[in-house]
């Protein structure tokens, strides 16, 4: 028997679908997603044939950062709803065989957070330690540690003259996971969410829990899988949850440290290394290149293969702080149902749990924006502070935004051709994508040749044949260089998938038959593989006759 008969996970063999709660569908007109909007369109995601929603976060928060700066994580954010929405949700995704996966911030709170008002309010309050305080040095900061959104990590508060820890916002304090306190307050909540019948967490910035700040350690600190393996016993452990913790410096050795199965940790992380590939080395998501196709390949090879059974993958193009995958690599113009078909296939084909990203699946684009007041997302903004000061010209900046930024992903989502996509009768909190009178979720169910159908039928797909969830891959090396085509191998049975990776035809030819079409973006079927031009954006998949090597 393979490993995975004896030892498999629903979450395996799962696909889950990110909601952005914010901006996917407002029920009462004040422009803002909110859960009762979620349940409206339970129906819609069970269509699709998700099997659990990732939930970014809905509790109580002043939105410095959009919700994940929580100033109560066992209350509702006011415009969400209520906890009444709340249990209503679980239950109507429940009905649907649906799970909720929460969003578990708790590298940091907001300073809003009761636990913070106390801790800033007196050197001996016993919630001092549930933060990280230094004394300054020279009239500074402790050291140069700087925050993600920019500007020194460490913040001045004046009540007690000591510095606290940021590392995202002035308005995200960190906690101090080294306070056992700190730690059992966080499993005691995570219990109550799990005794309300959720299905797991997705887990933020969870690298940086296990920091040393005075050694200038954030990421990947010497006590972060004490933490996780304790966190695992008084929580979530034995209870087959979905947990995936985001890790943005994850290798495939760091990846197994989290998501080996006998070291009763995390089911897997999300990695990022494909995401930088289109970055300049060495610099920001901000400083551009080309996305290098060969090292998109070796990337995603290296991290299929190389978890082995001390693992499981996490796949996704999108999520809250990434730009349209259609836009980034794809084609939005021309080839946009095409390229983000291909996109679709080359993704969904691989080993591991794919994750689609609210609109992706009609092949939502980025939106352009002409002026920073048009902006909403506080990484951008101080972005465009930053580089303003440092001289940068500000067409170049906004072009990088335009890029990168995180509202591209952020617009509400677009469900039909009516004022504002259907998404608000009232004013939105985030202005529309102007294209969606022609993209739209009520347009991609009339077309029978949607994106969202090739969505639908790779979930399908997913359900019905264990090679795809269990089969091992291999890369096709001797193939041009935008031509991404592998092998996935189960129980003496192959599969050939096949992306065209480029708005031009390409060359491809493989001396081997094919018995099946499995999947297409074209009207073709496929037999015979040598020889073949493929039109650009062409992506297939096919059952093989025989497979020899
Ligand atoms: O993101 C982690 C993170 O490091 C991001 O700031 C990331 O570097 C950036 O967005 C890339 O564009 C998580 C959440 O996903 C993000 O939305 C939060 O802002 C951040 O943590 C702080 O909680
Ligand atoms: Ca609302």
């Amino acid at each position: 028997m393979t490993q995975h008969e004896t030892n498999n996970h629903w979450w395996q063999e799962a696909v889950v679908y990110q909601v952005y709660p914010r901006s996917f569908q407002d029920s009462n007109g004040d422009g803002i997603g909110d859960l009762a909007g979620i349940i409206q369109r339970l129906d819609y995601l069970q269509e699709l044939g998700i099997n659990a929603i990732w939930l970014s976060p809905v509790y109580r928060s002043p939105n410095d950062d959009n919700g994940y700066d929580i100033s109560d994580y066992e209350q509702i954010m006011a415009e969400f709803g209520t906890m009444d929405d709340m249990e209503q949700l679980i239950q109507e995704a429940k009905l649907r065989e649906i799970k909720i996966i929460m969003d578990l911030v708790v590298n940091h709170t907001s300073d809003e957070h009761p636990w913070f008002i106390e801790s800033r309010s007196s050197k001996d309050n016993p919630y001092r330690d549930f933060y990280v305080w230094r004394k300054g040095i020279n009239d500074g900061p402790p050291n140069d540690l700087e925050s993600t959104f920019l500007g020194p990590a460490w913040q001045l508060d004046e009540p007690t003259g000591e510095y606290y820890l940021h590392l995202f916002s002035q308005k995200q304090p960190d906690l101090n996971w080294e306070n056992p306190a700190v730690r059992n307050a966080i499993y005691d909540m995570m219990n109550f969410w799990i005794d309300k019948g959720i299905g797991g967490f997705r887990m933020d910035v969870i690298d940086l829990v296990g920091k040393i700040p005075d050694q200038k350690i954030t990421g990947n600190g010497p006590k972060l899988h004490d933490y996780l393996k304790e966190m695992n016993t008084q929580t979530f452990g034995g209870k087959d949850l979905l947990t995936v913790g985001e890790t943005w410096g994850a290798t495939p050795e760091i990846a197994k440290l989290y998501s080996d199965p006998k070291r009763n940790e995390l089911s897997m992380v999300f990695q990022f290394e494909h995401v930088g590939l289109d970055e300049q080395p060495g610099k920001s998501k901000w400083d551009l290149r080309p996305l290098q196709i060969a090292e998109l390949k070796k990337v995603f090879s290296k991290w299929q293969t190389e978890l082995g059974d001390q693992g499981w993958n996490s796949l996704f193009w999108n999520n809250h702080d990434l730009p349209r995958i259609v836009s980034r690599w794809g084609n939005d113009n021309r080839y946009r149902v095409e390229s983000a078909k291909m996109l679709a296939i080359l993704l969904h084909m691989l080993k591991g749990t794919p994750y689609i990203y609210q609109g992706e699946e009609i092949g939502m684009t980025n939106r352009t924006i002409h002026d920073i007041a048009e902006v909403e997302d506080i990484e951008s903004k101080n972005m465009y502070a930053d580089r303003l000061e440092k001289g940068y010209p500000k067409p170049e900046i906004l072009a990088s935004i335009n890029v990168k930024g995180r509202d591209n992903a952020r617009t509400p989502m677009q469900w039909d051709n009516t004022e504002n996509a259907g998404f608000t009768t009232g004013e939105p909190w985030l202005v529309v994508n102007e294209n969606y009178h022609e993209i739209n979720v009520t347009q991609a169910l009339a077309d029978k040749n949607s994106i969202f159908y090739t969505y639908q039928k790779l979930i399908e797909l997913r359900k019905s044949y264990p090679l795809i969830v269990w089969g091992s891959f291999e890369l096709i090396e001797d193939t041009a260089t935008d031509v991404f085509a592998y092998y996935r191998h189960y129980q003496g049975e192959s599969w050939l998938v096949v992306c065209n990776f480029s708005d031009r035809a390409q060359r491809f030819s493989l001396d081997k038959t094919a018995t099946e079409t499995i999947i297409t973006n074209t009207e073709k079927t496929y037999n015979q593989l040598s020889d073949k031009t493929l039109g650009p954006y062409e992506a297939f998949v096919v059952k093989l006759s025989s497979f020899t090597d």
